[in-house]
Order: C-alpha cells, then structure tokens, then sequence
C-alpha cells in the first residue's frame, strides 16, 4: 500500500488515555502508560493509534472541553512525553492520530475568560455565540436544546444586570461554542493543525465536525429537539454548507505535509450527508455512524451498508467502519450481553475486519469488554449529569493482570482508578486471555494478522467495492468485488457457508460444516 493512501485500508486503535494504563499512580491514565503498553498495540497488528483529546482541559467533559490547544495536560503528561510517544510509535510503525475539538472550547480557555470580561458587542466577544434575549433575561434566544441536555444556552454573567447576554454551548455549559463566522477561529485552527503537524502527529480525528456553522441568526428550530440526538435533530445547528469550505482549506494544510497528514471526521449524520464531507478535496475519511450505532439486527445492517456503499460511491471514500467508541454502548451489552453478547460481538469484530474500507478499533474491544453498569455516584460524565445517559459504562480503565486488587494492573496496586473496575474483570484481562487459542484477544490478533497479508498478497484490494445481502436464512453478506465474502449468521439457525475457501470464522463451525448462529466468517470464491 502506497503512503500516500495508506489510510484506505488502515486498521485504526482508538486509545482512550484516561483508561488505557496509568504510569503516574493518581488512578488516571497517562501518556507514560501508554508508550510502556505500545508494544501491546503494535502486537495487535494495527496500523496506529487516535488518541482522544490529551490537550489542556479542565476535564469536565473528559478532555473534549480544550482550554489550551497547543499544549498537554498535565494529567497524561507533558509535549516532550507527547515527543517521545510519537518517536516511540513511528519506531513501531504505528501512526498516531490526535482529537481536534473544532466546535467548541472550555470556559476556562483565556479567550473566553476576556470575552466574558470584555462585555457586549466587543471583538473578544465575537468569537464566540454572545447575545440577548428578545425574551428578556430569563428566557434563552432560542429553542435549542444542548446535546446533554437542558437548554443550549447559558448566561455570561448570571446575575448581572448589566450583562444580560447569553453564550450558546451545543454540550455543557462548559464548552462554549466557537463563531466560526469569524475569520480570527479559522486563523486560529490553522495554526493548531500546524503546531501538532509540526510535531509529526500523522493526522487528526475531528469532533463533530458538521457542528462548526449554525444557520445564519440562529432562529428557534421548528421542531423541539430530543435530548438524547440534540444535534442531529436539530438541523439548524449543525450540517451548514460553510463547514464545507473548512475542509477545504484543511485538506489544503494537511496536503503541505509530507506524507500528507490523515483528516478522520465524527461526522454523526446519515450516509447521505456524511459522504459530503468526504469529497476529494474535503476529509479523507469519516466514521461509519449509521452502522456503529446499530444493535444486532440484519436489516439495519444491510440497509446501512446499502447506504454507506452509495456514500462511496458518490465521495469516493471508503467508510471508516466502526462499532464501538468512547460514547457508544459496548457492543457485548447492546447485543444483548452474557455469552451470547461475546459471540456476537467477536462476529461483530470478524465482520469489521472484513468489510471493504478502513476500520476502527476501540480500546477494550479485543478483550470482549461489556458496558458497566457504573453507580451513580462514581459517574463523571457530564451528559448524565445534565440528564443524559452516562458514557461512563464504555470508559472503565483496561484490566491488564488477573490480580485480585481493584486496579488489576492498570494503576499501582491500593489506588483507586478513576472509574472504579468491576469485580472479575482479572477474568477478562490481558493476562488471561494472552496465549488462550480461544480469547477475544486471540482472535482480534489472528484476523488482524489475516487481514494485513490478504492485503499484501491482494486477495483484498483497498479499491474493493461491497455488495449486500440480507438473506432469507437470516445471514448477512457483504460481496467485495476481489470475490470474498463477509457473512453472519444473525438469524437462530446455522446456515451454509457460500461455495469457497473458509479463511476465518468467529467461532467453530457446526458438525456438518455450517456457520453456526452469532457467528461470523471470510470466504475467499475460487476462480
Ligand atoms: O461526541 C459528539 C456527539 O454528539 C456524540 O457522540 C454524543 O456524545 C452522543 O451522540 C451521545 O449519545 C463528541 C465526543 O466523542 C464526545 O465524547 C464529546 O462529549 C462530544 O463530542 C463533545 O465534545
């Protein structure tokens, strides 16, 4: 594969910092405990790894809430520990992407410390989404509601009557909204891409990335948004033709480098849309959303893959599939848990890493991990706090050993992890399953071994184009068009394999050879 498309195919590790190991002991994860576990990623067979935000934050949405772009936060380390990863990842052959937090800053960034003080109608205060109610003091400017929850406004000096102004925040109070109307956060944003490029980051993960722009006034929504979907159901909020020329202009930036550095977009539209943001000129590459959020249903399955195939076709773009991240439901639970959970979510991982395009991994994922059902009063995501679910089930720290201390390996034994791990977890660890023929971890690897020779010997080719198929024996297929096929059973019979050459399967077969059910399977076509 060439460098200059290398991410088309690429197998791509979500690492979750706070969560992944913790080499500072104060029950966070950190840089240092990921650059002494990157022996562990690389042995996965990834290509490289996207690390949510490191940058200085307060932490109130668990980094997405950037006080201070061109820097480390303190509590996973420092820019020359960030240095010595990315040296220590390229040794690897392990490319490294970080999280840009585009729509949105923290309260505590100092310009929205001097907007606050500069008061109405100032430049600092454009920056941002300042303004007065036509409803007076007490009743926000508009109808839309935030994304966690409650309304999407709050005012700059509560209080105050001579500031009576409100500041918009499509999340928590605590992340202002940019005003990419103005020319000073398009400035601005380059010369972020620049610092981080700079430094030889290989590319940047975009969060919300269709948000940047609202429509012109900000007028109330027709309909009142849901909570849960605040951005997606409000279209006046999100999706505006001007974000288009961001891309652009990014696509530009990132093409200065050499090799060109990788442009990855949470775009949380349907396919239709999302593949808008991916034309030639615009990101390389967005994450499948219409197939991650889906539970284990063949018909959603197929009509997204349907979809997303036609988003290709029309951008060009292979989908960046996924089906877990750092927001969604562990795919074990929303499968519906137990052993039944695991099978199907080792099918759910077969089918990934064979389905045509790049892939995303998130961390856990390779162990089988389910959601936690977090107590109430451990819970530190700000959605829940703001009436939302808690994310939290999904970001519980990695158990690295089966020792019997609270930690189990992923901070100094006797402190406590900053989301507490769940009883038995040691039984899903990485100590137990290294070496089982018969773990998650084990079968991750294999397939990720699989895949990356069935590239290089193009039996797979990063062109392939996939057909699919919901078939009356309740299987899903997908057809690439270099003749192998992806099929699950998700039906509750065992159904036949197509006619070919078996090259890897979730879970064994059936006596007579059949593809039992909640499993998944490659088949090569012979020619
Ligand atoms: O998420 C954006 C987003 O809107 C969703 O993923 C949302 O959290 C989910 O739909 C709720 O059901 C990104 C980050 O991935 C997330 O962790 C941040 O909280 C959010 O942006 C704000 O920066």
């Amino acid at each position: 594969m060439s460098a200059a498309t290398w991410w088309r195919s690429a197998v791509i590790y979500e690492v979750y910092p706070r969560s992944f190991a913790d080499a500072s002991s104060d029950g966070v994860g950190d840089l240092s405990g990921l650059r002494q576990r990157l022996d562990y990623v690389a042995a996965l067979g990834v290509d490289g790894v996207w690390l949510t935000p490191i940058q200085r934050s307060p932490q109130v949405d668990q980094g997405y809430d950037i006080s201070d772009y061109r820097d480390v936060d303190p509590l996973f380390g420092d820019l020359d520990e960030l240095d010595a990863l990315l040296a220590e990842a390229h040794a690897r052959g392990l490319r490294v992407l970080l999280d840009i937090v585009p729509n949105h800053t923290s309260t505590q960034n100092p310009a929205f410390q001097a907007a606050l003080d500069a008061g109405p109608g100032s430049p600092e205060r454009d920056l941002f989404h300042f303004r007065d109610s036509p409803h007076g003091p007490n009743v926000p400017p508009n109808n839309w509601v935030s994304v966690f929850g409650g309304p999407a406004w709050h005012r700059a000096n509560p209080g105050s009557t001579t500031d009576q102004q409100w500041y918009l925040h499509l999340f928590s109070p605590a992340q202002p909204d940019w005003n990419w109307d103005n020319p000073a956060v398009t400035e601005h944003f380059d010369q972020i891409l620049r610092f981080w490029f700079d430094r030889s980051v290989d590319g940047m993960r975009i969060d919300v990335a269709h948000g940047l722009f609202k429509a012109p006034g900000l007028p109330d929504s027709p309909a009142v948004p849901t909570v849960i979907d605040g951005l997606r159901s409000n279209p006046l909020a999100m999706d505006q033709e001007a974000v288009h020329e961001v891309y652009r202009r990014w696509r530009k930036l990132a093409e200065e480098y050499d090799p060109p550095r990788l442009l990855v977009g949470e775009v949380n539209l349907e396919p239709d849309r999302a593949a808008r943001y991916t034309r030639p000129d615009e990101m390389h590459q967005c994450f499948a959303f219409a197939f991650a959020r889906l539970g284990w249903d063949a018909a959603a399955w197929v009509d997204a893959g349907h979809r997303l195939e036609q988003g290709r076709s029309e951008s060009g773009a292979e989908p960046g599939w996924a089906v877990e991240n750092h927001d969604l439901v562990r795919v074990v639970s929303r499968y519906g848990g137990g052993d039944r959970g695991v099978r199907r979510a080792r099918a759910a991982l077969v089918a990934l890493l064979g389905l045509p395009g790049a892939v995303y991994l998130y961390q856990g994922q390779e162990l089988g991990l389910p959601e936690v059902d977090v107590s109430l009063a451990k819970r530190a995501d700000p959605m829940w706090a703001s009436g939302g679910v808690s994310r939290d089930g999904a970001r519980i720290p990695l158990p690295w050993t089966v020792s019997t201390s609270g930690a189990h390996g992923f901070t100094t034994d006797g402190v406590e992890p900053w989301l507490p791990v769940p009883e038995g977890w040691g039984e899903l660890s990485v100590e137990r399953q290294n070496g089982d023929p018969s773990s998650s971890l084990t079968l991750t690897r294999h397939a990720l071994a699989l895949r990356k020779e069935l590239y290089g010997s193009g039996v797979l080719s990063a062109h392939d184009k996939g057909a699919w198929e919901h078939r009356p024996d309740g299987s899903v297929v997908c057809s690439r068009t270099s003749g192998v096929q992806v099929m699950v059973a998700m039906g509750d019979q065992p159904v036949a394999l197509p006619d070919g050459e078996l090259l890897l399967a979730s879970a064994p077969l059936t006596t007579d050879g059949h593809l039992p059910p909640d499993t998944a399977a490659w088949v090569r076509s012979r020619d």
